[in-house]
This record gives structure tokens, C-alpha cells and sequence, in this order.
């Protein structure tokens, strides 16, 4: 038995599972094709990643291809409730609710993991850590996982580096069908999703300063400047910054950036982008907002010393009154801002990411056992397999390139 909030919702939470299964199709599709063989019979999985509509899809999915699941979310602030109910009516093992305090979060990873794993799924590489730090005695059956995020990948590329990580991992962030379209249209979109529920502001006119051109930098930006702001970015990559420039965004630094911002994101996967040398010169009733994995990128410790006083203004919004009177407004507690205060990336883009994840863990559940303790990226052709699947679903279909035109690609003696 799992521990959720609320079970009443379990209804409402079905609904907008069968929403997002909808608009779904690459993910659908697998799942009709597993679900009779049952591909995944008795493998079992412990996942840590946000509780959506579109995560729900993806368990049920492995539960349909025959795994046992036992389910946490990523974030204390994610969990949709609902979902979670509709999770738990089904038979999932599920260990999540909205507004988890530190001790409950760490605490939902340990139930999920008591399932005895023998793949993980992880979005931030929390439960990755959890394993390796304080559960080890799950290691021996564990054959591999999967990890979501760019900051996940981080954290265990750093493991494995110093020959910390007992167990091999695939990158599902790497797949270019999961980070050149999650990240980029799906945070893109998602995280002023959040901004605009947490605020209703208008974009349009404003000065919006966008801290990372990464991946989801660049989504934000070209979103943010389509609803007609100013977009100003902010890095310390001179090749991103440089990107930045050519696409015709402003670049300046921070310290620049925060005496005009009226609408700041960050999504750089750093920590202390915007701290309190920046409040003190920030504009009366600038917006302060973070997209990044966790919630180090907007220092709410410096917001929290420099203020006189804070109260929550609007859900997921709350506005701290400076020494001088000015007042800044911080959104989801400095929390990735579109799984806090919106529904996260819509389902249309997570079928991709989702793609990968269950390929992914297909292939560790026959593999896993046979790779060495390492970070493995997805194969171009997993890659191209959900890019081929997505465009059937969108009723579009491609050249192919002619006998010719391979041995031309393949071939060197043709010049001028
Ligand atoms: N709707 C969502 N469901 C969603 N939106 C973004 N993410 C989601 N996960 C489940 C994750 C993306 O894949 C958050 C991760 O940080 C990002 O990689």
C-alpha cells in the first residue's frame, strides 16, 4: 500500500491520465505492442520522477508490458494529487503528495524502493544517490536505471568519474528526441505556463531576463520573445552567449540584467545565479523565477536574510518587502517553476521523452546485467525509431535517400 494525499481525487486524476494518453500516441503505441507479450513480466522498477498525468501514462505503460512499480516523485512540490490518487486506485505502489517536506520526500524514495528494484528510474538522480548512500543493500539486484534530466546526468557522470557508481545508467536526457524537444519546447512553454499561473503578467513590453542558453534557455527565450518581451540573456558559456546574440537576444551580465529585468528565469543547472547583490539593484515588484532541476539557482536564503518581511501574495507566489520598501516576488519557492505552479512539459513532447524511457529500460532489463557500472547514451537508432514513430503520428512522411545518394554520402570520389 502507497501513501498519497488524497484518494477522493481519484476520479479527477483518471481523467487527465486519459487526457495526456490522447496526446500520447509514440507512447500508446508502444504499450500496445509490449502489453501482449508483456515484455518487462516480473521486472521490477522503482521510479523517482514528478507525478503527472504524463508520468502516470508511462507506469501504467510498464505495467501493461507486465513490470511491478513502486513510484516516488522528484520534487516536493510536483506531485499532482489527483494523479496520484487515480496511481494508487490502480494498484500502483505510490509515494507521493504535493508540499512533501524534506524528511517525507527522502522518506517516499525509501518506501519506493523497498519494492527490491532490479531497474530505476530517476529525474535528478535523487534516488540514484539515496541507493548508493544510505540503501545499499538494494545494489546487488539492481541491473541498471535510467536518468531524465540534465542535471541528473551531472550528478552521475560525477559518480561514475570518481568510481562511485555501482550500477550502469543510460542518459535519457541525451537522446536528441528528448532534450532538443522536452527541453526546449517543452520547457519552452511549461515554465511560462507556471509564470503567467503564478502571476497572469503580461510579457508583452516587459524586460524578461533569461539566466542559461542551454537547451531550455534557448526554448525560454524564443517563447518569452514570441508573447512580444524583450529577452536579455545571461550566461557564462561564450559559445551559448554568443548563440544568444546571433539569434538577436540581448547578453549582458546579471549585474547589468538585474537593475532591468522585470521577469527573471533562470535555467542554467547552477547554483546562485541570482543572489542578493542582485535584489539590492532589482526593480520594485520584479519576478523572480526558476526552471532549473533544483531550487539553488534563485538564492532564496539571501531573498530571506535581505527581507523585512514575506507573505504568500497569490498561490505560488510570495512577496518579499526589502528594507527600502521595494518588493520582489518569488515564484514555487524558487522550485522548477513549471512542475510547482503549472503541470510540467505538455504531453505531446513527454511522449518522446517517455519513448526513450521505456525503450531505454527495455533494453536495460535485457542488457543491464552485462554493462559495466557506467553513464551509456541512447542508440541513434532508439533515437530515430521514436522520431519516425512521432512524425507517423503527426501524419508526415519523409524522403528517403535513393541507392545514389548512400553511396554518394558514404563515398569520397565524387568532387568537383
Ligand atoms: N509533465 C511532465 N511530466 C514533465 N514536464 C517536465 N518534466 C516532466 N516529467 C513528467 C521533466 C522533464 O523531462 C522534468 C525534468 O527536469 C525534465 O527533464
Amino acid at each position: 500500500m502507497g501513501k498519497i494525499r488524497d484518494p477522493s481525487l481519484a476520479d479527477s486524476g483518471r481523467k487527465k491520465i486519459e487526457w495526456a494518453e490522447s496526446r500520447m500516441p509514440v507512447l500508446m503505441r508502444l504499450r500496445k505492442s509490449h502489453s501482449s507479450e508483456k515484455t518487462l513480466s516480473g521486472v521490477r522498477i522503482a521510479g523517482c520522477l514528478h507525478v503527472t498525468k504524463e508520468t502516470a501514462v508511462l507506469v501504467e505503460t510498464f505495467k501493461a508490458a507486465g513490470a511491478e512499480v513502486s513510484w516516488c516523485g522528484c520534487n516536493p512540490l510536483s506531485t499532482q494529487d489527483d494523479v496520484a490518487a487515480a496511481l494508487d486506485a490502480a494498484g500502483v505502489e505510490i509515494f507521493a503528495w504535493r508540499g512533501l517536506s524534506p524528511e517525507e520526500y527522502y522518506w517516499c524514495i525509501e518506501q519506493t524502493l523497498k519494492i527490491g528494484p532490479k531497474l530505476t528510474l530517476d529525474d535528478g538522480a535523487d534516488l540514484i544517490f539515496t541507493v548508493h548512500t544510505k540503501h545499499p543493500e538494494y545494489l546487488s539486484h539492481i541491473e541498471g536505471g535510467t536518468e531524465e534530466t540534465t542535471t541528473g546526468i551531472h550528478r552521475i557522470r560525477s559518480m561514475a568519474k570518481e568510481g562511485k557508481l555501482r550500477y550502469p545508467i543510460v542518459a535519457v536526457n541525451d537522446a536528441e528526441t528528448k532534450s532538443d524537444f522536452d527541453n526546449v519546447y517543452g520547457t519552452g512553454q511549461s515554465a511560462i505556463d507556471g509564470v503567467i499561473r503564478a502571476t497572469n503578467v503580461l510579457f508583452a513590453g516587459k524586460n524578461v531576463v533569461i539566466s542559461g542558453f542551454g537547451h531550455c534557455g534557448r526554448g525560454l527565450a524564443s517563447r518569452a520573445r514570441g508573447l512580444g518581451a524583450n529577452v536579455i540573456v545571461t550566461e557564462v558559456d561564450p559559445i551559448k552567449a554568443l548563440k544568444a546574440r546571433m539569434e538577436g537576444f540581448e547578453v549582458m551580465k546579471m549585474s547589468e540584467a538585474s537593475r532591468i529585468g522585470d521577469i527573471f528565469i533562470s535555467a542554467t543547472g547552477c547554483k546562485d545565479v541570482i543572489t542578493k547583490d542582485h535584489f539590492a539593484v532589482m526593480k520594485d515588484g520584479a519576478i523572480l523565477a526558476n526552471a532549473g532541476h533544483f531550487n539553488v539557482e534563485v538564492s532564496v536564503s539571501d531573498l530571506e536574510n535581505i527581507a523585512r518581511g514575506s507573505r504568500e501574495i497569490r498561490p505560488d507566489n510570495r512577496e518579499y518587502t526589502l528594507q527600502d520598501g521595494r518588493r520582489l516576488y518569488l515564484l514555487a519557492e524558487g522550485r522548477l517553476v513549471n512542475l510547482a505552479a503549472a503541470e510540467g512539459h505538455p504531453s505531446e513532447v513527454m511522449d518522446m521523452s517517455f519513448a526513450n524511457q521505456f525503450l531505454s529500460i527495455l533494453r536495460l532489463a535485457k542488457e543491464g546485467k552485462n554493462l559495466k557500472p557506467d553513464v551509456y547514451e541512447i542508440p541513434r537508432s532508439q533515437d530515430e525509431q521514436v522520431a519516425r514513430l512521432k512524425l507517423e503520428s503527426m501524419g508526415i512522411s519523409i524522403d528517403e535517400l535513393t541507392k545514389e545518394q548512400q553511396h554518394y554520402l558514404s563515398s569520397w570520389g565524387e568532387g568537383t
